[in-house]
């Protein structure tokens, strides 16, 4: 496991995106936990700035986040931060063998397919103010519960879900996590409360996940 070094590396990476967002935050933290330098132009929400020509020719779908490297523009967080790993921590975040990465990927997707919808909603009712009739909440937030109880029964001992250092998996549900331990932290699970402890310690992800905010 290669430790990354302390300077940030040299890049000429350019993130548009704000910090409130979840899929901002989970390339925010991934690029600093990495060390990998970049400049951020906030973008999105009250910033604006998603409907000119210049950003529609980054990204089409107008939507944050936009990463920019080498002049070419990247756009979906999941594949923004699959991207990060496999170019700036191929030996730190990614494993060697495909099967393992694509088993610890899984969570990635599963996570956009099944659960994203669930967090968004509840977060909403709970952060945002967008407050849902008490049965519509008491669904999703049993269903919520099923799904994360999955991960709960998957997660490796005392690591990551990429192992023993953070991987596409940890970048790509950090926020998430954090999400579901701050709405619902009593009901967490074990191995979830741990795995989000092992997250919390690090700067990057207090940084962008613990201290973003609302
Ligand atoms: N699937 C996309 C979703 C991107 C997305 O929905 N971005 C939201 C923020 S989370 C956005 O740009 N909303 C408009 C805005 O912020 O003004 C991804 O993962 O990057």
């Amino acid at each position: 496991m290669k430790q990354a070094s302390e300077a940030p590396a040299l890049t000429s990476i350019r993130v548009w995106g704000r910090l409130n967002s979840a899929n901002v935050q989970k390339v925010l933290w991934c690029l600093d936990d990495l060390r990998v330098g970049y400049d951020l132009v906030l973008a999105g929400g009250t910033h604006h700035g998603l409907g000119t020509n210049e950003f529609r020719a980054l990204n089409p779908n107008q939507l944050v986040p936009v990463l920019v490297d080498r002049d070419v523009a990247l756009w979906e967080s999941n594949t923004i931060v699959r991207y990060l790993c496999k170019q700036y921590a191929p030996d730190m975040a990614c494993r060697a063998d495909p099967l393992q990465q694509a088993a610890e990927e899984r969570w990635t997707d599963w996570y956009g397919t099944e659960l994203g919808s669930h967090m968004t909603t509840l977060w909403g009712h709970f952060k945002r103010g967008k407050v849902l009739p008490h049965e519509t909440l008491e669904l999703h937030l049993a269903r919520a519960t099923q799904l994360w109880a999955m991960l709960e029964n998957a997660i490796p001992a005392a690591s990551f879900i990429g192992g023993r250092a953070p991987g596409v998996s940890d970048y790509c549900l950090g926020a998430a996590i954090h999400r579901w331990v701050s709405i619902n932290n009593s009901a967490v699970s074990p191995n979830l409360f741990r795995w989000h402890s092992a997250l919390a310690v690090r700067p990057a992800y207090q940084q962008h996940i613990v201290a973003a905010p609302l």
